[in-house]
């Protein structure tokens, strides 16, 4: 009916609907893979310069169970090691830490990982990332098990759900501050 349309809820469920057409129509595709009560939503990965030593990587994961889940890691075929790492700011400061003894998934829950938050990072990259591939990823759940999954190459504001014009902006200005940070940051190097 006219007067339910013109509800604030149903324009903001069309517009879902119409942004998630835009979404499948695209070069883009969202993707997503499921072992038992996880479920692993659009992995994607900002292309790489030719020589540069890491990539981060940016997916969710959702919860769809009654018990807590944790992340242990990962591996790929294109990097020595695929880490856990966070991102905090502190004041001006960021620092990344990388999580070494799992990522709780807690029951019911999604955990997003993203620019200037929980991120994986592929250290000592054997070959660029280049945007429009795809590059295989196991990742290994507590209780879940190991799930082969498929990382998209391609920029962040691509990969994002939140189509908004301003959230595009600060994900640009974060990506490239955690890129200039993964070069300096020592931590980040691969002993
Ligand atoms: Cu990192």
């Amino acid at each position: 009916m006219i007067n339910y349309l013109s509800t604030g809820r149903v324009r903001t469920c069309l517009t879902a609907g119409l942004l998630a057409l835009v979404t499948v129509a695209g070069p883009v595709m969202a993707h997503e893979y499921r072992a038992g009560d996880i479920e692993v939503v659009h992995p994607f990965a900002p292309p790489t310069p030719p020589g540069a030593p890491m990539a981060a990587g940016y997916l969710e994961i959702i919860n769809h169970g009654q018990q807590d889940e944790r992340l242990l890691g990962g591996k790929v075929t294109f990097a020595h090691e695929l880490q856990l790492h966070e991102t905090t700011v502190e004041g001006d400061v960021s620092r990344m830490r990388q999580i070494t003894d799992g990522l709780v998934i807690p029951a019911g829950s999604t955990v997003k990982f993203q620019p200037m938050g929980k991120h994986l990072m592929f250290t000592d990259l054997a070959e660029p990332l280049v945007d429009g591939e795809r590059k295989a990823a196991t990742l290994s759940f507590e209780n879940a098990g190991e799930l082969e999954v498929e990382f998209a190459i391609e920029h962040a504001e691509t990969g994002s759900m939140d189509h908004d014009n301003m959230d595009h902006g600060e994900m640009d200005h974060g990506d490239m501050k955690e890129e200039e940070m993964m070069k300096k940051d020592s931590a980040h190097k691969h002993q």
